[in-house]
């Protein structure tokens, strides 16, 4: 993912980004962080996880600027309808709010984000994904992959999300638009989301390739896999 500029010189932004991924390869290879313990649901914070009040930003290094005239939501793939969504199309769907917390591999778990976006299910509805397209896989602004399977998609707390504590969501966080899985580490929950893609075969992303788990389940521990 390093950039070159024409002389072929690797820019300050390549390296940036190429330390950050191989620190973070590095702690998958090494099982940095497990503590070798699972939790019940019902246990707020998973474990291994600690309580942040700030809000971390993790990201390849690049946060793509998305404007709102240029905005555009693609859903495709596995199924019967496809559709490209403007900004205000997008808009025009049913806004649901919700309040969940987070938790991201990197250790931090931050409680009681409040949220405003569309569910993922009226996305669902709207294009009636084929009965063999049991995964989907997001793709960003930024190049960035991540995939789920079409069940731990299909959920009421999954979201599309676009407003955060009753603001729009900071560009540096995802802005406009980034997609809202509470209840799998927060890698899986792509920024600057421009299409999702329903697959009949899963495809690991961006992370899933480099030794993160492809499950992800904060409460059993699913850091590296
Ligand atoms: N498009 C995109 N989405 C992404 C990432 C990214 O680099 N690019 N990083 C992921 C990771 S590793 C985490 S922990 C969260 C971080 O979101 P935040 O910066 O809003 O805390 O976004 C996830 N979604
Ligand atoms: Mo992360």
């Amino acid at each position: 993912m390093a950039e070159a500029d024409e002389a072929g010189k690797v820019t300050m932004l390549g390296r940036i980004k190429e330390k950050l991924i191989e620190r973070k390869v590095g702690w998958a290879r090494d099982g940095r962080l497990l503590t070798g313990k699972t939790a019940a649901p019902e246990q707020r914070l998973p474990p291994g996880q600690r309580l942040v009040r700030d809000w971390p930003v993790l990201d390849l290094g690049v946060q793509p600027e998305v404007t709102l005239a240029a905005f555009r939501l693609d859903l495709d793939g596995a199924v019967e309808q496809m559709e490209s969504l403007s900004w205000d199309a997008f808009l025009a769907l049913p806004q649901v709010e919700s309040i969940c917390d987070i938790h991201c591999v990197t250790q931090w778990s931050r409680y009681d984000n409040h949220w405003q976006g569309v569910a993922a299910r009226t996305l669902i509805e709207r294009v009636r994904p084929h009965a063999d397209a049991e995964h989907v896989v997001f793709h960003s602004y930024d190049g960035y992959t991540t995939n789920v399977r079409l069940d731990q998609f299909d959920q009421p707390d999954v979201f599309l999300v676009h407003r955060w504590e009753g603001k729009p969501i900071p560009s540096e966080h995802g802005g406009p638009l980034r997609v809202l899985i509470p209840r799998l580490y927060f890698w899986k929950s792509a920024k600057w989301i421009r299409r999702i893609e329903f697959v009949a075969r899963d495809r690991p992303g961006f992370w899933e390739v480099r030794g993160y788990h492809n499950n992800a389940d904060p409460w059993l521990e699913e850091r590296y896999g």
